[in-house]
C-alpha cells in the first residue's frame, strides 16, 4: 500500500516546501519561488556534469577565481546559470559566490528580501575524472530592505533561514533544512522533478568513519592528530575507524550524514585558518548538520557562532556525529 502510494502521489520538494510554509500564515510563497529558482540551477549542473565528457565542456576557460585557482569552463557555467536564475527569481537582494571576488547588489527593481551565499560547482578537482562533485547553499533574509549592506550576509550562521546542498553524483541528490529538520529529494532524470527519498534524515550519534585529507597530517595541531591517532588505534576496546576521503566537500559530507562518523578540514601550520569557506561551505553544512541532530565545531566554538567579517573568510570545521565531534572538542579542551 505505502509503496504503491509512493508511486502515484509523488512528493516533489516544491510540494514539500509549500506544506512546509504554509505553516507559518505570514508566508507568501517567496521562499517557495526562491527555491524553485535555486533548484533550476541544480537540474541545469546536473545535466551539464552528466554531459561534460561528451561535450568538451572541460577545459581551462582562461580565468582565475578570488582563490587564485584555475577555474574549469563548467564552474564559470555553474556560476552564470545560479546568478541569473538567483536574480531573476525576484526574491534575492545580495549573492556571495565562491566564483566572485565582490558580492552582487542585485538591481532595486527586481529585489527581494533574500541574500543567498553559494558555492556554484564545489570540488572542483573531481570535475575532469567525474568524480562526485555539489552545489551548496545558504540562505538568510535582509534586515531593511531599504538600506541592503554587506552586513546582511556577515551575519552569524545561527541566523541561517535555511541551507542545502545538490551532490552531482551517480544520482543527482538534494539535501535542504528550512530549520525543521533535513529532507532528501532525488531527481528523477523522467520528470525532471526532485522527489522526498530520505524523509527526516537524522545521522547516527557515533560513526565508524572518519574523512580528512592525511596528506597534510605532518602540519596538523595535536589535537587532530591525537584524534586521528584514536580513530586508527582505539585503546578503549573498540575497532578502529575506515578511512574515506573524496575530496568533494559535498560527496564526504553527504555520506557523513547518512552513514555517520566525522569530516574535518582542520587548520594548520600551511593554512592557519583550514581551507573550507564560512558562508557557502561551513555555515550551510553546519546548519544540516546539527538540523540532522549532529554537531559542527570549530576547533575554538560552535561553528554556527561565528561571525564572519569578509566574505570569503574560511574556517577549520569538524562535523558529523554528535559523540564524536564531543570527542574532538575534548581533545581541543585538552591540549589546546
Ligand atoms: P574547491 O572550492 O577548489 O573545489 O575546494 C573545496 C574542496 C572541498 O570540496 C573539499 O572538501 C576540499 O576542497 C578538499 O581539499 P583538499 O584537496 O585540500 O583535501
Ligand atoms: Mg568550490
Amino acid at each position: 500500500h505505502t509503496a504503491d502510494a509512493h508511486r502515484t502521489d509523488l512528493m516533489t520538494i516544491t510540494r514539500h516546501v509549500l506544506n512546509e510554509q504554509s505553516r507559518n500564515p505570514e508566508s507568501r510563497g517567496d521562499f517557495t519561488i526562491l527555491l524553485s529558482h535555486i533548484v533550476l540551477g541544480c537540474k541545469f549542473v546536473a545535466s551539464a556534469v552528466n554531459k561534460a565528457g561528451l561535450a568538451k565542456l572541460i577545459g581551462l576557460a582562461g580565468e582565475t577565481n578570488v582563490q587564485g585557482e584555475e577555474q574549469k569552463k563548467l564552474d564559470v557555467l555553474s556560476n552564470e546559470v545560479f546568478v541569473k536564475a538567483l536574480v531573476s527569481s525576484g526574491r534575492t537582494c545580495i549573492l556571495v559566490s565562491e566564483e566572485d571576488e565582490e558580492a552582487t547588489f542585485v538591481d532595486p527593481a527586481l529585489r527581494g528580501k533574500y541574500c543567498v551565499c553559494f558555492d556554484p560547482l564545489d570540488g572542483s578537482s573531481n570535475i575532469d575524472c567525474g568524480v562526485s562533485i555539489g552545489t551548496i547553499f545558504g540562505i538568510y533574509m535582509i534586515k531593511d530592505k531599504d538600506n541592503v549592506t554587506l552586513e546582511d550576509v556577515l551575519q552569524p550562521g545561527t541566523n541561517m533561514l535555511a541551507a542545502g546542498y545538490c551532490m552531482y553524483g551517480s544520482s543527482c541528490t538534494l539535501v535542504l533544512s528550512t530549520g525543521s529538520g533535513v529532507n532528501g529529494f532525488t531527481l528523477d532524470p523522467s520528470l525532471g522533478e526532485f522527489i522526498l527519498t530520505h524523509p527526516d534524515i537524522k545521522i547516527p550519534k557515533k560513526g565508524k568513519i572518519y574523512s580528512v585529507n592525511e596528506g597534510n597530517a605532518k602540519n596538523w595541531d595535536a589535537a587532530v592528530a591525537k584524534f586521528v591517532e584514536k580513530c586508527k588505534y582505539p585503546k578503549d576496546g573498540s575497532p578502529p575507524k575506515s578511512l574515506r576521503y573524496i575530496g568533494s566537500m559535498v560527496a564526504d559530507v553527504h555520506r557523513t550524514l547518512l552513514y555517520g562518523g566525522v569530516f574535518l578540514y582542520p587548520a594548520d601550520k600551511k593554512s592557519p585558518n583550514g581551507k573550507l569557506r564560512v558562508l557557502y561551505e561551513v555555515f550551510p553544512m553546519s546548519f544540516l548538520m546539527e538540523q540532522a541532530g549532529g554537531q559542527s565545531f570549530t576547533g575554538k566554538e560552535r561553528a554556527l557562532d561565528l561571525v564572519p567579517t569578509k566574505i570569503h573568510e574560511r574556517s577549520p570545521v569538524f562535523l558529523g556525529s554528535y559523540d564524536d565531534v564531543e570527542e574532538i572538542k575534548a581533545l581541543y579542551a585538552e591540549l589546546a
